[in-house]
């Protein structure tokens, strides 16, 4: 359903208070820092080269739904492809997704780079169901003749799919009042998690057998299948995280890091 009654206001100044955090996350190049620009009005560079956003960057805009309006922080995050943390960008973006305070978390798809963003999105899911999709670059992909079935990949995905066009800012505005409905819990998203294959599981449910009786107070964790699946990767972080006994050190990581607009 299209939003009748939507506006998105930018360059806003003297708001007094913050209704919601969006996350931007999604591959380099895909037009994080477009939609970023579009919506806030601020000037982010965009390049078209992988790595320019290295450090996270946040803004504001304004959205109005027939009489009420909310206010809304924009956090464009650095383009990874995945979130294990091998680089300083999947750093930061994965401990963010992690740990940060957001009410949800946009993945920007390629729409003429689909399977490459799918790969991002299915990490995504595994640490938050707090997500919308974004499919960018629609005009593009017409052009190159690559036909989508939102529909159908949205019932697979079991996410709402919302296609749209950074650089005009075509559907936008549907785009922050699908996520508006998400945020306020109008609609309910649990996307289609991995699942693995049987011998793999046993290997999970032995490390989750081991890891509770060593740190019992990680058992409730909601994150605690994200964080074996990690460890079975040979996270470095995850893995001194559970050594120390501590979530703290991690979460003291990422109030210390920088937020510097590039402009
Ligand atoms: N044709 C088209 N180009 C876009 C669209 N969105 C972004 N771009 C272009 O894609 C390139 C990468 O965009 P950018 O915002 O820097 O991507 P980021 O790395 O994800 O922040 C830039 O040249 C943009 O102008 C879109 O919807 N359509
Ligand atoms: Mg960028």
């Amino acid at each position: 359903m299209d939003c009748q009654n939507c506006k998105i206001i930018k360059n806003i100044k003297n708001f007094t208070k913050i209704d919601y955090t969006i996350a931007l996350v999604g591959n380099p190049n895909v037009g994080k820092s477009t939609l970023f620009n579009f919506l806030t009005g601020m000037n982010v560079k965009v390049g078209n080269w992988p790595g320019k956003t290295v450090t996270k960057i946040e803004g504001f805009f304004e959205f109005k739904v027939n009489q009420e309006k909310f206010v809304f922080k924009i956090i464009d995050l650095p383009g990874v492809y995945s979130i294990f943390s091998f680089t300083p960008e999947e750093e930061i973006t994965r401990n963010f997704l992690f740990l940060g305070s957001y009410n949800i978390a946009i993945i920007i798809l390629d729409a003429t780079n689909l399977e490459k963003s799918l790969v991002l999105a299915f990490q995504v899911f595994e640490v938050t169901n707090k997500v919308i999709l974004a499919l960018n670059l629609v005009d593009e992909a017409k052009r190159k003749g690559i036909i989508i079935d939102v529909e159908k990949l949205q019932e697979k995905l079991k996410v709402p799919i919302i296609p749209i066009i950074a650089q005009t800012g075509y559907n936008v505005d549907n785009l922050i009042y699908k996520a508006l409905s998400i945020i306020k819990g109008e609609i309910k998203v649990n996307p289609n998690k991995y699942t693995p294959p049987p011998e793999l599981e046993k290997i999970i449910q032995d490390i989750q057998k081991e890891i509770t009786e060593y740190y019992p107070e990680i058992k409730n964790h909601p994150f605690l299948r994200w964080i074996i699946l990690r460890i079975l990767e040979g996270d470095k972080i995850i893995i001194e995280m559970i050594k120390n006994k501590n979530l703290k050190t991690v979460e003291e990581k990422i109030k210390n890091k920088p937020i510097l607009p590039i402009l």
